[in-house]
């Protein structure tokens, strides 16, 4: 059978398959990933109204892809008080945010109470708000760094009022280039081992892959597979979010960057492949809101939210720095001919705007 065929007849796809997937051209290919998207969504395109919010750009890490950590690049650390990310958090809720977005460095100065107590007067203030905090990564930095268990430390975000894990630290699976990459992080087996035990004590996650940088298609297939391998046991991930890499103010240069056509195939085979992940999430901070509305009709059903503010893709050079204005969301999305659903942050619709 060859590979459209099996493509409408809805069969999985292996390693090998999804490879050839990018040697279709980029109408084929999208028109299959729509008819999938259409099939599961119609024309509906969701999105929230967050807040990201980053506590603090201390790390203990070294990512060459990071321009945001103050390690190296960037001389400018700071770390927010308990009670300043309580006002952010409190003003943004007033206006409208229905979803905290919390990812930090891995600041090794202040402890897990510092991480624990910020979320705990959160919940305590905003007993509504959904707390999406702790990527992997910050799960194994505060395991290795305070001696605790993996299983303690969810469980402490749980008791303290986290919701659900963001799709963070993911990167690349690939072990060489990760080593490459971000060697001494979270690595891949551990990434995906903290978000099993994560969806075995009955929460939800997202997923992300950092894409054009020095990785190959195969390795961004051998990505989606292992999570599509995951997604089996636990059915935990509600979306797929690939990255694009943003090369600014970072020591991660000479890279394959993608064409806006690589990263609209990206999206479509990832619509095509993950066939047990439900929201294939394009991202605009990284892929700008332009790409981001095209690939509603490339396999993406999910724009991520206004966000308001956000340090880690801006400070690579990405022009998400103050998020975006709600009223101006909906209507690109209604220009592009889609209809705009607010959802939660678990993807329960809250509002259509017809
Ligand atoms: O893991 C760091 C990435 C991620 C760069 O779960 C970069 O809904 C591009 O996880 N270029 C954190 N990306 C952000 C994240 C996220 C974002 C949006 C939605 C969700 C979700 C999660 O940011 C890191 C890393 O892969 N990142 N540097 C860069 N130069």
């Amino acid at each position: 059978m060859d590979l459209i065929t099996k493509v409408r007849k809805r069969e999985r796809l292996t390693q090998q398959e999804g490879e050839a997937l990018y040697d279709l051209d980029l109408y084929t290919l999208g028109e299959l990933a729509d008819e999938i998207r259409r099939e599961k969504f119609g024309k509906k395109s969701y999105f929230n109204i967050n807040r990201h919010i980053n506590p603090t750009n201390v790390c203990a890490d070294v990512c060459k892809f990071c321009a945001y950590s103050a390690t190296r690049k960037n001389p400018h650390q700071y770390t927010l008080t308990h009670e300043q990310i309580l006002d952010i958090a409190t003003k943004s809720i007033a206006n409208g945010a229905k979803e905290l977005h919390i990812v930090s460095a891995h600041n090794p100065k202040d402890g897990v109470e510092w991480y624990m107590g910020a979320f705990r007067k959160i919940r305590a203030k905003h007993p509504d708000v959904h707390i999406k905090s702790m990527t992997a990564a910050e799960v194994d930095f505060l395991s290795r760094e305070y001696g605790h268990s993996y299983d303690e430390v969810l469980d402490m975000m749980i008791e303290n009022g986290v919701d659900s894990m963001p799709g963070g630290g993911a990167e690349i699976f690939d072990e060489e280039v990760r080593e490459y990459l971000c060697k001494g992080k979270v690595t891949s087996d551990q990434w995906l081992e903290i978000h099993e035990k994560w969806h075995n004590k009955g929460k939800e996650s997202n997923a992300t892959m950092l894409f054009g940088h020095v990785e190959t298609r195969a390795h961004r297939i051998d990505h989606m597979l292992r999570l599509r391998a995951l997604q089996d046991k636990t059915g935990g991930f509600n979306a797929f979010i690939p990255l694009v890499y943003q090369k600014e103010n970072n020591y991660l240069k000479n890279c394959n960057f993608p064409s806006g056509q690589e990263v609209l195939k990206t999206y479509s085979i990832a619509r095509i492949l993950l066939d047990n992940i439900p929201n294939i999430k394009a991202y605009w901070a990284t892929s700008t809101i332009n790409l981001a509305l095209i690939a509603q009709e490339f396999g993406a059903n999910d724009l991520d939210g206004t966000i308001e503010k956000e340090a880690i893709q801006s400070a690579a050079g990405a022009k998400s720095a103050n998020g975006m204005e709600l009223d101006d969301f909906i209507a690109l999305i209604k220009n592009s001919g889609f209809t705009p659903v607010e959802r939660d942050s678990l993807y329960n619709e809250l509002r259509v705007y017809a």
